[in-house]
């Protein structure tokens, strides 16, 4: 939808919104009471804005507008970005610790002129809840309604409002799923502006959590294979896939003392192929494995040149110093040395010698993240993270023996546990017979073995988890109704 057919849209809806305008029946910044008889509650107020439920205990309900603790940027939980706000205060919702709300609702009126000014089509537009750490504006597709003949956006199906609301909206031109393209050119690169938490999506569900405190321009693109030469420092851990995912941004790699950053990365996880890579390495139906994710980051300038790097984040984001930077990334592997031996002999192969560019080199081999994994079994991802995004990223699994029973990998020697992985490995990568004998000593597993814990940075997933995983995508990631009603009909022989 081009801004001018919003413009008219949104003239049309004026008219609208002042013929249907509903009359405030409940003030802010007044103790109102939720029923608990299971009649709806609905209250309306001055602004237009409303909240509804039933109840089933008696509570209290105070409501006020409040000055928005932080932008309408930092948004979480949505594809694509950016995000403007589309209301000039926010909405605080307090109640005496209401829990058993029924078909909670908290619905917000947009400002047409913030709409039009900023254009954004009214599908695109939602509510953002404050994080608990009020660092983000949580946004929940599931539980999105809009209506396009009030304007007004609403968080629906809730069993507990209390919290702080504001309407926010997307400049994307897409609707619904906004996924950014994999590639290393300017057209896929996506801009944080350095203001707080903002979130990108790639087109597999790649997603990228960044904090920043300066702007960076980032890229993603998927490298085919998974060279056994990288996987020499991992113990007995198989890569999941046969492809790298490769982060770069216009930081390359460095970071500034003035760009306080951190990220969450979160890797697709493809179930199918998971199922059938543990059937293959002979996991029982009680067995599990251990998910990681690797990194193979950026090698560290052996000059330390970080006195000149304090410019890198600073001001705007430089385009200029992307280009080089993704230009330098794009070279192939046969490049690799060709590169390192510039460098050595004090050339560099860019036009400005621009410090960013000579920190480009990838550590030869990929290293299991040390930190907290997580797995989300909704989005069929697993999120860890990162202190440093530039550089190539894979899942790795490894056999963990049953579930519940003590963790036997990080107790593996260490050459067995290397030939079991390599030898169980995806194809286009690493035999056993391949896999180079001497391989560097890998980062240690903080965990030893004893209690059922996975290794830092590793998540557990068992067979029969991905079992269920596999038979939720099968159905469309709901109940298998049509298979309920046929089990149901034959179990009542066919007469039902
Ligand atoms: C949407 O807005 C119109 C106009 O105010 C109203 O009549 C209608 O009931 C609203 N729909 C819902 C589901 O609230
Ligand atoms: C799971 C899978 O596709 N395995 C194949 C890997 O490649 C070898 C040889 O190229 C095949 O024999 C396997 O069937």
């Amino acid at each position: 939808m081009t801004s001018g057919t919003v413009s008219v849209l949104l003239l049309l809806l004026s008219s609208n919104v002042i013929a249907q305008a509903p009359v405030a029946n409940s003030n802010f910044n007044q103790v109102l009471n939720l029923n608990g008889d299971m009649n709806l509650n609905s209250f309306t107020f001055p602004d237009r804005s409303k909240v509804e439920a039933f109840s089933q205990a008696q509570q209290q309900l105070i409501v006020n507008q409040n000055t928005p603790p932080i932008s309408g940027q930092q948004v979480t939980g949505s594809t694509g970005q950016p995000f403007v706000a589309l209301m000039p205060q926010s909405l605080s919702v307090n109640t005496n610790g209401a829990t058993n709300l029924v078909g909670g609702q908290v619905e917000l009126v947009m400002d047409p002129q913030m709409l039009q000014q900023n254009a954004v089509n009214p599908d695109n537009t939602f509510v953002g809840k404050l994080s608990p750490d009020r660092q983000s504006w949580m946004v929940m597709e599931t539980v999105r309604s809009v209506n396009i003949t009030d304007m007004t956006v609403r968080m629906v199906k809730m069993n507990a409002i209390d919290g702080e609301y504001m309407a926010l909206g997307r400049q994307t031109v897409e609707t619904n799923a906004a996924l950014t393209p994999f590639g290393s050119d300017q057209t896929s690169s996506v801009v944080i502006q350095g203001t707080g938490l903002q979130e990108a999506e790639f087109v597999d569900g790649f997603r990228m959590s960044v904090r920043a405190t300066q702007p960076i321009t980032m890229t993603v693109n998927v490298k085919n294979g998974v060279n056994p030469s990288m996987l020499t420092a991992l113990q007995g851990q198989t890569p999941v896939n046969n492809y790298r995912y490769l982060v770069t941004t216009n930081l390359a790699g460095v970071t500034p003392d003035l760009n306080r950053q951190a990220t969450v990365v979160q890797l697709p996880i493809n179930a199918q192929r998971i199922q059938m890579m543990m059937q293959t390495m002979g996991v029982q139906a009680n067995g599990q494995v251990a998910l990681a994710v690797a990194q193979r980051g950026v090698q560290q300038n052996p000059g330390g040149a970080t006195g000149q790097l304090q410019g890198v984040g600073a001001g705007a984001p430089a385009p200029a110093a992307a280009a080089p930077a993704v230009a330098a990334q794009r070279r192939g592997r046969s490049d690799f040395r060709e590169n390192i031996a510039r460098q050595v002999q004090g050339g560099t192969p860019t036009t400005n010698n621009n410090p960013a560019a000579t920190q480009l080199l990838l550590n030869p081999t990929f290293t299991p993240i040390q930190a907290n994994a997580v797995i989300d079994p909704l989005n069929m991802r697993i999120a860890i993270p990162v202190g440093q995004i530039d550089g190539e990223f894979i899942i790795t699994m490894q056999n963990a023996g049953a579930a519940g029973s003590p963790q036997p990998a990080a107790a593996q020697g260490q050459g067995q546990g290397q030939q079991q992985g390599a030898a169980a490995s995806a194809n286009g990568t690493a035999t056993a017979a391949e896999a180079p004998a001497a391989a560097k000593p890998a980062e240690r597993r903080q965990e030893a073995g004893g209690d059922a814990q996975p290794p830092t940075g590793a998540i557990l997933i068992t067979m029969k988890e991905i079992n269920k995983m596999v038979e939720l995508l099968q159905w469309g990631g709901q109940a298998p109704i049509g298979q309920m009603m046929t089990d149901y009909v034959k179990a009542n022989n066919g007469t039902s």
